[in-house]
């Protein structure tokens, strides 16, 4: 496992750089993407921001008061509201640009992959610079946004690379240098480490990373427990041997804004366009589902959901449609009038294989 080398991908601030390229006028100026839960105009929480207003103190999970608040002053500042489909859409587009990198691919989240570049770099860093190199700028040529790139040994220190030089970073972490980039590191830069274990080890003295590969390791497993406990010290370490791997896909939705909202709505013929491009998904992935659901965003902005779980899984269109249909029907004539829909949509879960015989998981094609 010595030998590898992993690349991580992190796009920057992704939500609000996605907000910059749609509308190229926001650029430069402080951009706050917002959950907003509809209960009061402003209640909510930031999503993430760009960096203009990073610099002014905004920071995901606060609330949207809050970043008002310290925005005040400044007449330039843009509040948006979240919009996934979109972020979803740029993302599958620049997912399947790494995929053409390696093939040994694994999806993390929306905005953040992992490349095992090992064969195809024999182990050679300067190759792995130039892939690195090269995924940058395909991804500003297709997708105008820029990202940051990690190159290490193993996941943990990749991810932990992409981190330190954002955004538009490239940092490579050759194997003889894991300990120098990695102990002079607050500890709760290591991943797995979030504020309260943060607090718990200064309370043990532990300020650095370096400080806690150093720990003993009987204490750290009375302190962290016989499993956390001695992760931890080895994660300190630099150790990981994590594969990059494919990640099961768990669930598909679509979702459309209606033309006007509406108590009630055409559901056949809205809806037909996202039962297709479900299922053909759904064959993309040789895959069929044993949940469908429906989502229904109301004008509030209030998200509501109904499934229900077949007996033999489909990836029928015209199965997809029919049932969504039914529930979307039913839910609304509960509802009598009282929900008033702004989105509605798809979602469809629990796979099963459509394919007999187990396939490469590393090839699969599902985005
Ligand atoms: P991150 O990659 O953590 O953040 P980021 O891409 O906005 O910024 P960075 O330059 O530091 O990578 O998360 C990816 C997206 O996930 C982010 O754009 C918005 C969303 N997100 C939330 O909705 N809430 C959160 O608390 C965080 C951290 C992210
Ligand atoms: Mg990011």
């Amino acid at each position: 496992m010595n030998d590898r080398i992993v690349i991580a991908v992190d796009l920057d601030y992704f939500f609000a750089q996605c907000e910059e390229v749609r509308r190229p006028e926001l650029s430069g100026k402080p951009v706050v993407v917002c959950v907003f839960s509809g209960r009061t105009e402003e209640s909510g929480a930031v999503s993430t921001s760009n960096y203009v207003a990073r610099k002014l103190g905004v920071k995901s999970g606060m609330p949207i008061v809050t970043a008002k608040r310290m925005l005040k002053t400044n007449p330039d500042a843009v509040f948006l509201p979240v919009d996934h489909e979109y972020y979803r859409a740029v993302s599958e587009k620049i997912m399947q640009t790494l995929r053409t990198f390696s093939e040994v691919f694994e999806q993390v989240s929306v905005d953040e992959a992992f490349l095992d570049v090992s064969s195809i770099t024999k182990g050679n860093y300067e190759i792995a610079h130039d892939i690195g190199r090269k995924i940058k700028a395909q991804i500003v040529e297709t997708e105008k946004l820029t990202c940051s790139v990690g190159i290490a040994k193993n996941k943990l220190l990749a991810k932990m690379a992409t981190d330190f030089r954002k955004p538009d970073g490239l940092t490579i972490i050759q194997p003889d240098e894991v300990q120098g980039f990695m102990n002079p590191l607050p500890v709760g830069k290591l991943p797995g480490v979030g504020p309260k274990t943060e607090q718990r080890m200064k309370a043990l003295g532990i300020e650095t990373i370096g400080d806690l590969a150093l720990f003993d390791q009987e204490l750290l497993a009375r302190e962290f427990g016989r499993n956390l406990g001695p992760n931890l010290a080895t994660l300190a370490q630099g150790v990981d041997n994590e594969p990059v791997q494919e990640r099961e896909q768990e669930q598909l939705s679509r979702i459309i804004t209606l033309k006007r909202d509406a108590t009630k709505f055409d559901f056949q013929s809205e809806i037909r366009p996202l039962a297709t491009d479900i299922s053909l998904k759904l064959g993309s992935l040789k895959s069929k589902c044993r949940v469908i659901g429906i989502i229904v965003i109301t004008s509030d902005l209030k998200t509501k959901s109904r499934a229900l779980t077949l007996d033999t899984p489909t990836d029928s269109e015209n199965q997809i449609l029919a049932l969504s249909s039914d529930l979307f029907r039913t839910y609304f004539e509960t509802e009598q009038g009282n929900i008033t829909a702004r989105r509605v949509g798809i979602r469809v879960s629990n796979f099963a294989s459509s394919e007999v015989e187990s396939k490469n998981p590393n090839l699969s094609d599902f985005f």
